[in-house]
């Protein structure tokens, strides 16, 4: 049978979404609206992606609460009040099933649905998706939304799953799990790590806080949000969104036009003190000078300021330099938002190990071995181990789906040495397989509702064109494909941020310090990459091939 020959409907579903997190939800109530066939599935008990895993103490996002909702309905921006300005997990957990209830979207999710193979059937010119309990469905085309950060990674120590306590990772804490009393050890200082070591200090009988290398952090000042503080927020959401929409990483942070070196350094100090001590940390890195994002030099003395702030609020030095990152500048990485982090260091019942000093050299049965050298260990006993350890991101979610496209290749296989996308949502060899959160799309480095909602308005877009035209095959030109990962390569190295050791660029994975950069997300900014996503709309999808 050709493609031609098949273009009655399928037998089975028209649309599957793989994720029923903020961008799957979204996706389905869009779709709903257009009338197709559509079912979304999900491995956890419950919707809500990262808001339903990441429930570990003091998990909270830290974009301000009323930029990270969604903005389609007006009904739904009237009837729900943020209680925080950066509001922890379970309130946004609460969000979450809320739009579903409010949109009916449940009776289009399966839960407890994992989906282990994708399989591309030329024949017919659709997807044969196999789920972990054996059910297979058949599907036009798959959607994407498995999230950024859904596959945690655990150090490769010898031992584990030895230790006769509670080892978890921050992305899996048991439900039951209460640290009050217990002596707990805490390995990375990533922002999950921040955010439970802060939130668990003073319940804990001692905490013990691994650092591999130090990352940088800044107040994120949180307050409740008062009814009148609501009320003003809400008679502006049409003035907030707008901002956002402006702004590079969909915040409503902007990075200063002004250079730091067009005013004097007085100056530049009153202002960076100013941000610091009045919680506009998230400004320091978003809303700077714009050299100081993207030159060494300048860089290097806000870094140098930020190092005085931790300075003056850790009680001894050696622990303070410690906690100061050496190895890359301040907002090179994603910097962590913190209320309280670096005075934590100053309790008697906390400790930091300096593991590049002192590696971990095996998990035993009552703790952590610590490597001393020339022979001598330390060992840690301790009643709980916590692993802030970081994700397997952007890639790890598709790595973790057997996908076989076009005769049978397979995803991880054609990304092995790094991934590469047409405009972050399709890869040659997967027709029909769309990414909505995925490789060098705009997506995964904005504040995330703003920068899935873009994506997802594309979809939606492209949905429709693809059912009035009777599409049954799409997928992206190989030329575009390339012309998009150079593209996102050279407009991320303008930033210091492309150049350092994260997730951003795939060094996180578990990989003992893999060397090789990958380009996992695009930093050329959210404007930027809605007006690309557009130019497709505009010009009949160029980069893509329709049948
Ligand atoms: O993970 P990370 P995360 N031995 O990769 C250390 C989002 N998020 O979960 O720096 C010892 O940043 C590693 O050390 P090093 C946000 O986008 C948002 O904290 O590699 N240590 C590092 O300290 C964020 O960027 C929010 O030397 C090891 C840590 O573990 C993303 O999630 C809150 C190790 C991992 O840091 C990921 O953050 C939380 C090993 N083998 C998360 N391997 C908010 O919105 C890794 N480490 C506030």
């Amino acid at each position: 049978m050709t493609i031609q020959d098949d273009r009655q409907p399928m037998p089975g579903l028209d649309y599957l979404i793989i994720g029923a997190g903020v961008c799957g939800l979204y996706q389905l109530h869009q779709l709903l609206q257009l009338g197709v066939s559509v079912r979304v599935v999900d491995a956890n008990a419950g919707l809500g992606g990262t808001w339903y895993n990441n429930r570990y103490p003091g998990c909270r996002f830290d974009s301000e609460s009323y930029t990270y909702q969604y903005s389609f309905s007006r009904e739904l921006l009237d009837e729900w009040d943020w209680k925080e300005r950066f509001a922890p997990q379970p309130e946004t957990l609460s969000y979450l099933e809320h739009v579903a209830d409010r949109f009916d979207l449940h009776p289009h999710i399966s839960l407890d649905t994992r989906v282990e193979r994708a399989e591309w059937v030329e024949d017919g010119a659709h997807w044969l998706v196999t789920m972990a309990d054996g059910e297979q469905v058949r599907t036009r085309f798959v959607l994407c939304a498995m999230g950024l950060l859904s596959v945690p990674t655990y150090p490769r120590f010898p031992g584990r799953g030895t230790f006769g306590g509670v080892e978890t990772h921050t992305f899996d804490w048991p439900a039951d799990l209460d640290i009050t009393g217990k002596r707990v050890a805490v390995i990375g200082t990533g922002a999950s790590g921040v955010q439970v070591i802060t939130d668990v200090a003073d319940k804990v009988e001692h905490l013990t806080v691994l650092q591999r290398d130090a990352n940088w952090c800044a107040p994120l000042g949180n307050e409740p949000i008062t009814p009148e503080e609501m009320a003003r927020l809400r008679a502006s959401y049409d003035e907030i969104f707008a901002w956002c929409r402006e702004t590079p990483a969909g915040f409503v942070h902007r990075p200063d036009r002004t250079l730091s070196t067009d005013v004097t350094r007085e100056e530049r100090l009153r202002h960076w003190n100013d941000l610091y001590d009045n919680g506009h940390g998230a400004a320091l890195y978003m809303g700077n000078y714009r050299d100081t994002m993207m030159e060494a030099g300048p860089n290097r003395e806000l870094s140098e300021f930020v190092a005085d702030r931790i300075r003056q609020r850790v009680a001894d030095p050696e622990v303070a330099e410690l906690l100061i990152p050496k190895d890359h500048g301040f907002g090179n990485k994603r910097v962590a938002g913190e209320s309280g982090f670096y005075e934590v260091f100053n309790q008697d019942n906390v400790e930091l190990v300096d593991l590049m000093a002192t590696p971990v050299r095996e998990v035993t049965g009552n703790g952590l071995r610590l490597d001393l050298g020339d022979g001598e260990v330390r060992d840690l006993d301790v009643d709980v181990i916590v692993y802030a350890t970081g994700f397997d991101a952007v890639t790890g979610p598709f790595d973790r789906i057997d996908f076989r496209g076009v005769d049978g290749v397979r995803l991880r296989e054609q990304w092995k040495d790094g991934p590469e996308t047409c405009v972050g949502v399709q890869a040659t060899n997967f027709p029909n397989l769309f990414m909505l959160v995925g490789p060098q799309s705009g997506s995964a480095s904005a504040n995330f509702p703003r920068g899935i909602e873009d994506v997802v308005n594309w979809m939606t877009e492209t949905v429709r064109h693809i059912q009035a035209n009777d599409i049954v095959r799409v997928e992206c030109r190989r030329e575009a494909e390339i012309a998009w990962v150079d593209h996102v390569r050279d407009i991320n190295s303008r930033l210091l941020l492309a150049h350092s050791k994260s997730w951003f660029n795939g060094h996180n994975m578990n990989l003992d310090r893999d060397d090789n950069p990958r380009v996992m997300v695009y930093l050329g900014g959210a404007p930027r990459y809605r007006r690309r996503l557009q130019e497709e709309i505009d010009g009949g999808y160029p980069s893509f091939e329709l049948r």
